[in-house]
């Protein structure tokens, strides 16, 4: 209903257009073309379009956060820009951004500060392409047994996109580390609506920074970022949650410390061991802030309480991925976890992409719990039962899907 690219050409300043999506939540009713029910207690959501979305799973209006509904996972390993997720933390989200006009400035420990043009980001540097996953920490929070607080996510919360744009390690090397140089900061357009609450500001270690795969992103799938995955340009941040994948990037600062802001020191921290989790409602002891994925997969032609046809080979399909290391093992079961057998591992498209997989089974009339578990190249694989943490992050249980075969 509304395309961002017209609005460029009907405006010159490009703009978020439904001024009523930001600013009058109760103007959105109009939209809401249906409910769904999350598999949760008070799951229960609208199906809402906006700018440059299809309708999607609306989980708040302001500021708008958005789960992708689980289908969209089987139609192809990409996201589509219109079905992608959206996450945002403070309401004060841009809605009018003028993109001559826009700027990124790389400031702090550097040689050289810069204020670079979206045109000087396109034609200045050498362009870069990578297939990678956008996760919140959150995804499948809802999901949590015993409940946390937070975002109560299903497993929508995820994408995966050919990213465009230039490497940061580029832009960093133009404007040239000073020695010293310890974190880089990430700073976006959006800002708190009181100056109470802390901006979000996000930081990686400076050599992180520079690996030569952290990315500035302006382009998702061929075409520009999607205004509310954070046109003109964000952080891609590969294998790693999406809190570090800053959208609408304004200021990019070298810092001779370890960031100390709100959204490093306090929010999105873990326990500081192997599994990432506590006894259920139990602090940790100690926390490091949320890094690299863990490993999840999914089966996406069936879904949860799917009727198939009996004694007959019903092929299962589905994806994987992991923070990076690459999906090389996934297995069904067809009984709840008894057996397992291999699938076969479609099309790599890298390592930080979802993998297709697939696999036959055979199953007697009756009810059956499918079961999926994928492994990385490092080993890593997935709990049978549920790890639990106070944050409700990085849930990576094996999935269980109960279908009937008739
Ligand atoms: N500017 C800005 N960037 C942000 C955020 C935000 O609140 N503001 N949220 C982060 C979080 S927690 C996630 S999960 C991802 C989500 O990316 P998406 O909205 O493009 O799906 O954006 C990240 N980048
Ligand atoms: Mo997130």
């Amino acid at each position: 209903m509304f395309n961002r690219r017209q609005m460029l050409k009907a405006a010159g300043r490009a703009v978020l257009g439904l001024g009523v999506a930001v600013g009058e939540g109760a103007g959105l009713a109009a939209f809401a073309a249906a409910t769904v029910r999350l598999p949760f207690d008070n799951g229960e959501r609208s199906l809402v379009a906006y700018p440059g979305k299809r309708p999607l799973i609306e989980l708040t209006a302001r500021p708008p956060q958005l789960e992708t509904p689980f289908g969209v996972f089987n139609d192809g390993l990409l996201t589509p820009n219109d079905a992608f997720f959206v996450r945002y933390h403070l309401a004060d989200i841009p809605i009018e951004i003028d993109p001559d006009a826009f700027r990124i400035a790389i400031t702090g420990k550097v040689d050289k500060p810069l204020s670079l043009s979206l045109q000087e980001l396109k034609t200045g540097f050498e362009p870069a392409e990578i297939i990678a996953v956008n996760q919140c920490s959150g995804n499948s929070r809802g999901l949590f047994d015993p409940r946390v607080a937070g975002g109560q996510l299903a497993n929508g919360a995820m994408g995966n996109a050919r990213w465009r744009g230039v490497p940061l390690k580029a832009v960093l090397d133009k404007a040239g580390v000073q020695a010293g140089a310890v974190q880089v900061s990430f700073d976006g357009l959006d800002g708190p609506m009181i100056p109470d609450t802390p901006d979000f500001i996000k930081a990686l270690d400076i050599d992180h920074a520079r690996d030569g795969e952290v990315m500035l992103a302006y382009a998702m799938n061929g075409e520009d970022l999607p205004w509310l995955n954070g046109f003109p340009v964000r952080l891609v941040v590969p294998g790693y949650f999406g809190t570090y994948w800053v959208k609408h990037l304004r200021e990019i600062a070298v810092l001779d410390k370890a960031f100390d802001g709100f959204w490093m020191t306090s929010a999105y921290r873990i326990p500081a061991n192997a599994c990432a989790c506590t006894e259920p409602g139990k602090a940790p002891a100690a926390t490091v802030p949320i890094n690299r994925f863990s490993v999840r997969s999914f089966i996406t032609s069936v879904l949860n309480g799917a009727t198939v046809r009996a004694n007959a080979d019903v092929m299962l399909r589905g994806i994987a991925f992991d923070g990076g290391y690459g999906v090389t093992d996934v297995a069904i079961s067809p009984d709840g976890g008894k057996a397992w057998l291999a699938a076969a591992l479609g099309e790599n498209l890298g390592k930080y992409s979802f993998r297709e997989w697939k696999a036959a089974v055979r199953l007697p009339k009756g009810e059956h719990v499918l079961m999926v578990r994928a492994t990385n190249r490092i080993g890593q694989s997935q709990p049978i039962e549920p790890l639990w943490n106070p944050a409700g992050y990085m849930r990576n249980v094996v999935e269980t899907t109960r279908v009937t075969a008739a």
